[in-house]
């Protein structure tokens, strides 16, 4: 088999895949007292109730080059998938990392997936690039066909609260005020640029399951690949399976748990949808 690696940053939730080489690049949340690193050692319910207590300023951070770079090791081909460029530098650095390596061993190949996306639909695409790579699929070729699946892969989100995603000008005051409000969740897109798109505001869980659903039937949802990751809502993440499997007893859906980065912004509560829609849209 090929030596290919699959890198991607914390965003997408996931810390380790089986049979393929790869690596994770933590991103960091800071705050005055603290810094948080997104990796296996981190526990991620602690650092939410520290934030909690916490009233001071909070942040994240991005990976470095040099970050990207150690993660690549000495891999012959290097996939890699950093979290939306409009929302983060993180796939600046990935590029500026992909550069210097491929300068300096000019055989080897880096391909930094433009993902438009994070967590869920990232992952989904973290599991088909290792299906493709299983394979044994030339590089191009892989790069090919992971440009064309994202075009039917896309992230639903839920939310009870936006304050992080506001106070770090991730949206606009005005929106976070909506999640703002007792038992109205926020439900939004990645949008086809990687921006949040808000698109239902839903009054209680039951409105929201049925929102995300219809959601996702609007947007050619019939049957497919399915993640619901959660920020310490499991009986969300598990309702919401439940819809979903009830209607579409072939799908193939997973649940996981967001790690640090995305449990930061999304907030306790939070579901991250990715899914596949169907061939032609
Ligand atoms: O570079 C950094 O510091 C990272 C900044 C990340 C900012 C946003 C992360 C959002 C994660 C919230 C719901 C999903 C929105 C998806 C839009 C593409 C989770």
């Amino acid at each position: 088999m090929n030596h290919y690696k699959i890198v991607a940053d914390s965003s997408v939730d996931l810390l380790s895949i089986s049979d393929i080489p790869f690596a994770s690049v933590p991103l960091t949340i800071v705050t005055s007292e603290k810094r948080y690193t997104d990796n296996d050692s981190l526990d991620v319910s602690e650092m939410l109730n520290d934030l909690a207590a916490y009233h001071g300023k909070s942040g994240s951070a991005c990976p470095n080059p040099e970050d990207w770079l150690a993660a690549f090791g000495d891999a012959e081909g290097v996939f890699c998938l950093p979290i939306t460029k409009n929302l983060s530098g993180s796939h600046n650095a990935a590029l500026l990392a992909a550069k210097q390596y491929t300068e300096a061993y000019p055989d080897r190949h880096v391909y930094v997936v433009d993902t438009c996306s994070t967590g869920a639909e990232d992952a989904i695409l973290v599991e088909k690039l290792r299906a493709l790579i299983l394979e044994d699929l030339p590089f191009d070729e892989i790069v090919s066909k992971i440009q064309a699946y994202q075009k039917r892969t896309h992230l639903i989100f839920a939310l009870e609260s936006m304050q992080n995603l506001a106070n770090n000008g991730r949206v606009s005051p005005i929106v976070a005020k909506l999640a703002g409000v007792l038992g109205i969740r926020v439900i939004g897109k990645a949008s086809a640029e990687g921006t949040l798109e808000i698109t239902n505001k839903s009054r209680g869980e039951k409105r929201m399951l049925a929102d995300i659903v219809d959601n996702m039937l609007k947007n050619g949802y019939e049957g497919g690949r399915v993640r619901i990751h959660h920020c310490e809502n499991p009986d969300g993440a598990q309702a919401l399976s439940d819809l979903l499997q009830a209607r579409f007893p072939n799908a193939s859906i997973h649940l996981d748990v967001t790690r640090a980065l995305c449990s930061f912004y999304a907030e306790r509560g939070g579901l991250m949808i990715g899914y596949e829609s169907c061939e032609a849209k």
